[in-house]
């Protein structure tokens, strides 16, 4: 621990990097590895791509009902109220995540960039304009395969999907430019709860290192990024953020 908090005391532009782990201890199911992950029920290729969605819309938009419903009962962990409060030591610092989920703005960080899109972001899959208004069920009256028809477009009847990034899609590319932009130029990159198995999202930790930045990785278990981190803290993100930015 005391090397991560070394280099964290050393650094001076740090980026944070996190993946579906970080909302693990919020209650939230990662994607892979745990048993009650989201993907073990449906497989990613079942799910979240457009042609998932144009086979089954109810499928794919009942899964998404549930998790933005799921959202509703969550809050941010002891984690990502620590990233909030780095803020103060480093001004301007960004979360750059794959997580759809809105907890680390809960948690009161301000510069979030959401490299797969936002969950409760709703838009027309035709037209693409956004939709609001969409009265979320209770959690507690659903089930995880629930199947519900997308509610249609206003202007043009469209049907209604998540504004996340589906397999096969391209990132949004304003995101992914400030994300590149921020990790090639800090000096050390904190790597939170990733797999590393989805790109490019997971291209950036290498693009750290060819910027010349430290790497610090938290996961309990051992992921690719492993082979590059200065200092692996294996264990829960809820537990080792506090202690290291303390
Ligand atoms: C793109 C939003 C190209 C949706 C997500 C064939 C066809 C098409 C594309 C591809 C292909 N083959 C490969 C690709 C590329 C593809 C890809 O990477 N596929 C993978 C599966 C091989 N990527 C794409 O398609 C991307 N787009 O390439 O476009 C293109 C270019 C030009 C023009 C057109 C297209 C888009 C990828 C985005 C997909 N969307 N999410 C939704 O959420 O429903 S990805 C999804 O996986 C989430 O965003 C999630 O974050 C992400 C990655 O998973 P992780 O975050 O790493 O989570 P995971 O569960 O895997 O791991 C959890 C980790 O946490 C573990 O290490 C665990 O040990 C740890 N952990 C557990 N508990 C804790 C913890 N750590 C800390 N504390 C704890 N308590
Ligand atoms: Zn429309």
């Amino acid at each position: 621990m005391e090397d991560a908090i070394t280099l964290l005391e050393a650094c001076t532009r740090p980026v944070v990097f996190t993946g579906a782990g970080m909302s693990a201890e919020s209650g939230i199911a990662t994607f892979r590895g745990s048993s009650d992950s989201l993907w073990s029920r449906f497989r990613p290729e079942e799910l979240a791509t457009p042609a998932a969605f144009h086979r089954d819309p109810a499928l794919v938009w009942g899964w998404y009902v549930y998790r933005m419903a799921q959202l509703q009962s969550v809050q941010p962990h002891d984690g990502h109220l620590a990233l909030a409060r780095a803020e103060e030591r480093w001004p301007g610092l960004a979360v750059v995540t794959q997580n759809v989920d809105d907890l680390h703005e809960k948690a009161g960080s301000s510069r979030v960039l959401h490299l797969h899109g936002e969950l409760m972001e709703l838009r027309c899959s035709r037209c693409e304009r956004p939709f609001g208004g969409f009265e979320l069920p209770d959690i507690a009256d659903m089930d995880a395969g629930q199947r519900l028809d997308p509610p249609h477009c206003d202007h043009c009847g469209g049907l209604i999907r998540p504004e996340v990034v589906w397999f096969g899609e391209s990132l949004p590319t304003d995101v992914w430019a400030q994300a590149q932009e921020a990790i090639a130029g800090c000096d050390l990159l904190l790597v939170v709860g990733t797999s590393g198995q989805v790109e490019p999202a997971a291209s950036l930790v290498s693009l750290a290192r060819a910027g010349g930045a430290r790497v610090v990785l938290i996961d309990p278990g051992t992921t690719g990024h492993a082979a590059v981190a200065d200092v692996h803290l294996r264990g829960a993100a809820g537990k080792e953020l506090p202690r290291l930015l303390a």
